[in-house]
C-alpha cells in the first residue's frame, strides 16, 4: 500500500485531470511510455451526478459506482487500463468514498451513467445506500455540515460542503467501497487516490484497504502485490486531525510541499536539506507535488503554491522535485480556465451558483501541436520539454544520494551519486563555475535546454572531466537549469 507499483525505468505520476479514457492510452502509447513516465492518476471513473453548468468538480459527487462519466464508459475504461499497462504506465483511480453527491441535488437527481438518484431522501438504488448508511445521527453541529476544522469528529462524521456523508463504520457500506475498489483492481489498476480521507476514520480505512485484493495477475502484475493507496488529508499544521494518524494506511498527500517550495522560490539554497527536517512527512509515505487540481483554483488548501500561471518557476521547481529523492512525485497537468478575482485572488473559485467561475474542461479532447505541446485548451504541463525530460533524470539517479551540494545565493547544484547533476540559477546574475558533478567522464546532453533522442542532443553540451568537475554557465535567461545524468551521453 506504500509502493507505487512502477515498472522498473519508469518515474513520476502525472495525474491528466479531466481526460477521456481514449485519449489517456493514447498518450500512454505515443508520449508517456517513449518519455519514461511511470503511471497516470485518472479523475473519478465512476458516476457522478449531473450539475447545471458541468463544473469540474461534479465529478467529486458520486450517484453510483458504475463506470460511466463524461471521461467515458466501462469498455473505454478497462480498454485504456489494458493499452496503459501494457507499455509500462500504471493506472490510478481517484476514489471518491467518503460522501455521495450533495444534499442540495433536490428530491431526485440524474447520474452520468443513467442512474437516478434521492438526494433530499439520501437514496441511492444503484449502489444501493439508503439513509441508514449514512453519518447523520453521528453529526453534532447544528447545520449537519463541518463547521469547525478544530473537532475531528465532526470534520469526520458531518457533511463536507454539504455532501452526503457516508458512514464507514458500517459492514454494509464498508462491503460496497471494497467491491467498488476490488472492481477497479479487476481491471487492472495499480492503485489509489483516495479523495478526503481527512473525512474519514483511520481505523475504518484500515479495514477496507486492507481487505483489498492484490493487483490482478490476470492483468500482469506479480503476485502479492498490493495496491498503492495515496489518501488525500490535508495537513498544513494546525488542526486536530494530521497525516501521521493516517500512516497505517498507506501513502498520504503532503501539502506542505508545494507551499514549502512556493514560499522559498526565491531562497532556493535552503533546499539542501529539504525533506523530514523541514516539518515534512517519512519520505516513504509521501505523495508530493507542486499544485494540484484544487489548489490551482482556489479550492482545497492553497497557500503560496506554484502553478501553470508561473511557467518560469513550474518548471525549474518540477526538475528539483525531480531531481529530489523525497517523496513519489506528481506531475499535474491542467487544463486554462478563465481568471476570476475573488477574495482578493486572482483564482477561480467558487463564487454561489456561478458555475463559470468552476469551469468544467473543454469540450474537444487535447490536439497536439507540430512542436508537441497541446491545443483546444488544454495546458499538458507534462509535454514540456522542461518537465518532460526529468523522467529520464529521475531513471538515472533512481536509487543514488544526494552529494556535492553547493550553493551560492540563490544558485544550486548536487549530483546524485555518479549518475546524474542538476543545477539551477534563480539569481539575476550568471552562474559561472566549475562544479563537482559526481559524474564520469564524458560529454552529456543538457536534458533541460533540448531534447535527447537516438543518441543526439538538440541541447547544449556539458563536459565532465576525468576529476568529475564541469564548467557550469547559466545566464538568468528563461530556462536556467542544468539537468545532464549518465543515460544521456551528447
Ligand atoms: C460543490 C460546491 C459546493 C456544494 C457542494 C455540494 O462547490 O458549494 O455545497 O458541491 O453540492 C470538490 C470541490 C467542491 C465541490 C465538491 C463536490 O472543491 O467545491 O463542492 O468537489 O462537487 C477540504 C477537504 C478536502 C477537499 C477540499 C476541497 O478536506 O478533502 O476541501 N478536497 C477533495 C477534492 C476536491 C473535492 C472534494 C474533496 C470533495 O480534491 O476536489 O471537492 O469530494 C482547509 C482544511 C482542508 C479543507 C480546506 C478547504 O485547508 O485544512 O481540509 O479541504 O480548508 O475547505
Ligand atoms: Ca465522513
Amino acid at each position: 500500500q506504500w509502493d507505487p507499483n512502477f515498472v522498473s525505468g519508469r518515474a513520476g505520476i502525472v495525474h491528466l485531470f479531466e481526460w477521456h479514457w481514449d485519449t489517456i492510452a493514447d498518450e500512454c502509447e505515443t508520449f508517456l511510455a517513449p518519455n519514461l513516465y511511470a503511471g497516470v492518476q485518472v479523475s473519478p471513473p465512476n458516476e457522478n451526478r449531473i450539475v447545471g453548468g458541468r463544473p469540474w468538480w461534479e465529478r467529486y459527487q458520486p450517484v453510483s459506482y458504475k463506470i460511466g462519466t463524461r471521461s467515458g464508459d466501462r469498455a473505454a475504461f478497462e480498454n485504456m487500463v489494458d493499452r496503459c499497462n501494457s507499455v509500462g504506465v500504471r493506472i490510478y483511480v481517484d476514489a471518491v468514498v467518503n460522501h455521495m453527491c450533495g444534499g442540495d441535488g433536490g428530491s431526485s437527481t440524474q447520474g452520468t451513467a443513467g442512474s437516478t438518484c434521492y438526494p433530499d431522501s439520501e437514496g441511492f438504488p444503484a449502489v444501493p445506500y439508503s439513509s441508514l448508511d449514512f453519518n447523520d445521527g453521528n453529526c453534532n453541529t447544528a447545520s449537519g455540515d463541518i463547521e469547525n476544522y478544530g473537532d475531528a469528529a465532526q470534520v469526520r462524521n458531518c457533511k463536507l460542503v454539504g455532501l452526503l456523508d457516508l458512514n464507514q463504520g458500517t459492514d454494509y457500506v464498508r462491503g460496497r467501497i471494497i467491491e467498488f475498489m476490488n472492481d477497479m483492481l479487476s481491471l487492472g489498476v495499480a492503485g489509489f487516490r483516495v479523495d478526503a480521507c481527512k473525512h474519514m476514520w483511520p481505523g475504518d480505512l484500515e479495514v477496507i484497504f486492507g481487505s483489498l485484493n492484490d493487483l490482478s495477475t490476470a492483468k500482469g502484475f506479480s503476485g502479492g502485490s498490493r495496491p498503492y493507496i495515496y489518501q488525500e488529508v490535508i495537513d498544513q499544521g494546525g488542526e486536530p486531525i494530521t497525516a501521521d494518524q493516517y500512516f497505517s494506511c498507506g501513502a498520504v498527500t503532503e501539502f506542505k510541499y508545494g507551499v514549502n517550495l512556493g514560499n522559498n522560490k526565491n531562497s532556493i539554497q535552503y533546499l539542501e536539506n529539504f525533506g523530514e527536517s523541514w516539518g515534512m512527512m517519512p519520505g516513504g509515505n509521501a505523495l508530493v507535488f507542486l499544485n494540484n487540481h484544487d489548489n490551482q483554483r482556489g479550492h482545497g488548501g492553497g497557500g503560496n503554491i506554484i502553478t501553470f500561471e508561473d511557467p518560469f518557476n513550474l518548471k525549474i521547481f518540477t526538475a528539483y522535485m525531480m531531481a529530489w529523492p523525497y517523496g513519489v512525485p506528481r506531475v499535474m497537468s491542467s487544463y486554462y480556465f478563465s481568471m476570476y478575482i475573488c477574495y482578493g485572488k486572482d483564482f477561480n473559485c467558487n463564487i454561489g451558483s456561478n458555475f463559470n467561475s468552476d469551469e468544467g474542461p473543454p469540450s474537444n479532447q487535447r490536439s497536439i501541436n507540430a512542436d508537441g505541446s497541446c491545443g483546444n485548451g488544454w495546458v499538458c504541463e507534462h509535454r514540456w520539454r522542461q518537465i518532460k525530460n526529468m523522467m529520464g533524470f529521475a531513471v538515472a539517479a533512481q536509487g543514488q544520494g544526494v552529494s556535492n551540494w553547493w550553493s551560492n545565493g540563490q544558485q544550486i547544484a548536487f549530483s546524485r551519486g555518479d549518475r546524474a547533476f542538476l543545477a539551477i540559477n534563480h539569481d539575476g546574475y550568471t552562474l559561472s563555475e566549475n562544479l563537482q558533478t559526481g559524474m564520469p567522464a564524458g560529454d552529456y546532453c543538457n536534458v533541460n535546454s533540448g531534447e535527447y533522442s537516438n543518441n543526439q542532443c538538440t541541447g547544449e553540451c556539458i563536459s565532465v572531466g576525468s576529476d568529475g568537475y564541469a564548467y557550469i554557465n547559466i545566464g538568468a535567461t528563461e530556462d536556467p537549469v542544468v539537468a545532464i545524468h549518465v543515460n544521456a551521453p551528447c
